[in-house]
């Protein structure tokens, strides 16, 4: 019978169940809920209409900018403003902290968000997804929003999930009482529960990572991935590599199944070892879905969830998924910085 309720049942019953709540976080994530499925729509309907290909543009991170990234993000941008629950926003394709414009009703939450992440996977038809976190903001009500207001620790997240538009959309989420997973039956228009409390494998079986790269790894990430595919691991064979290059799809497969998701630093660019994938709107948000589900999250040193941004695109070092092969990673990099 868990087919039948809807996410906005699900929230509700989590509203009654903490007395404490308006309904005002609510409304919020049905906002989010509808711009999603506004770009559900868009993404199913990619092949048809003129939504492919690249739009010219470079965003902040010297990324090409491919027209669906940005339909994405301003049709986020445009609903969530107007939802009168947020008193600013940061989205992965813009430089700076987006403001509620003036006139438009403000709330006490701040909303990060990848609006489409995995974007070189669109033309080819492979899942892609919109990635989001949610935090009360820090300043008092009446005052302007400040920096700090978006630079806080994934731990102080009050919802983080993320929509999987792959062969079926998807709305995974937690506001720190499990993972819940919903379906959108597009019959009806409705995400309907179907992956309740989700919980992530202890021990996984599979590894991704873009190994490409090898080349440009330190050491300890050489010996990182030659674990996994030893025989002498914690399963006594080879782990499956199994790498999509869409966080979202990874990730999801890997909370699913098990297994662990890596995107350590490399020095492809400048000789310098750098990551790629951004605390705010990328690591935070899966590493509270991961604890959530009884996972782990590390940038190599420390818990991810307590890393505290000082920048809006700062980027991290992630390993996340299964607790045993998460833990595994971080033991050798911790002898490896021993020596
Ligand atoms: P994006 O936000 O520009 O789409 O980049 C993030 C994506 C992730 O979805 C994925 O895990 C990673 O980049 C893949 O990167 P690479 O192609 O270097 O393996
Ligand atoms: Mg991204």
């Amino acid at each position: 019978m868990s087919q039948q309720i809807t996410v906005t049942e699900h929230l509700l019953l989590h509203q009654r169940k903490n007395p404490m709540a308006t309904g005002r976080f609510t409304r919020l994530l049905s906002e989010l809920i509808l711009s999603a499925k506004i770009v559900s729509r868009e993404v199913n309907k990619a092949g048809l209409v003129d939504v492919l290909g690249f739009t010219g543009d470079v965003n902040v991170h010297g990324e090409e900018v491919k027209k669906l990234d940005e339909y994405a993000n301003r049709i986020l941008i445009h609903r969530m403003s107007r939802s009168g629950m947020l008193c600013a926003m940061a989205s992965e394709e813009n430089a700076d902290m987006i403001e509620i414009p003036l006139g438009l009703p403000t709330g006490e939450y701040v909303l990060i968000f990848d609006p489409l992440d995995g974007s070189s996977n669109i033309d080819v038809n492979v899942a892609i997804g919109t990635i989001f976190s949610i935090y009360r903001r820090k300043s008092p009500p009446e005052s302007p929003v400040t920096p700090e207001d978006l630079l806080q620790k994934g731990s102080e997240q009050v919802c983080a999930g993320y929509f999987l538009y792959g062969s079926s959309t998807m709305m995974v989420y937690t506001t720190g009482e499990g993972v819940h997973g919903f379906t959108l039956d597009p019959g009806v228009g409705e995400f309907l529960l179907s992956h309740p409390d989700i919980k992530i494998p202890e021990q996984g079986k599979i590894y991704s990572v873009n190994e490409g790269y090898e080349a440009y790894w330190d050491e300890p990430t050489r010996e990182v991935v030659r674990y996994f595919k030893s025989t002498t691991n914690a399963i006594k064979r080879p782990f499956s590599l199994r790498y999509i290059g869409s966080l979202v799809a990874d990730f999801h497969r890997n909370m699913i199944y098990g297994g662990i998701f890596m995107y350590p630093v490399d020095n492809r660019t400048s000789g310098k070892y750098r990551p790629k994938l951004r605390l705010l709107c990328e690591a935070s948000p899966m590493a509270l879905l991961a604890e959530q589900a009884g996972g782990m999250a590390t940038d190599g040193v420390g818990r991810i969830l307590d890393i505290e941004p000082e920048h809006l695109h700062q980027r991290v070092p992630l390993f996340v998924g299964s607790i045993r092969d998460v833990e595994m990673v971080k033991t050798i990099y911790e002898r490896a910085r021993k020596g």
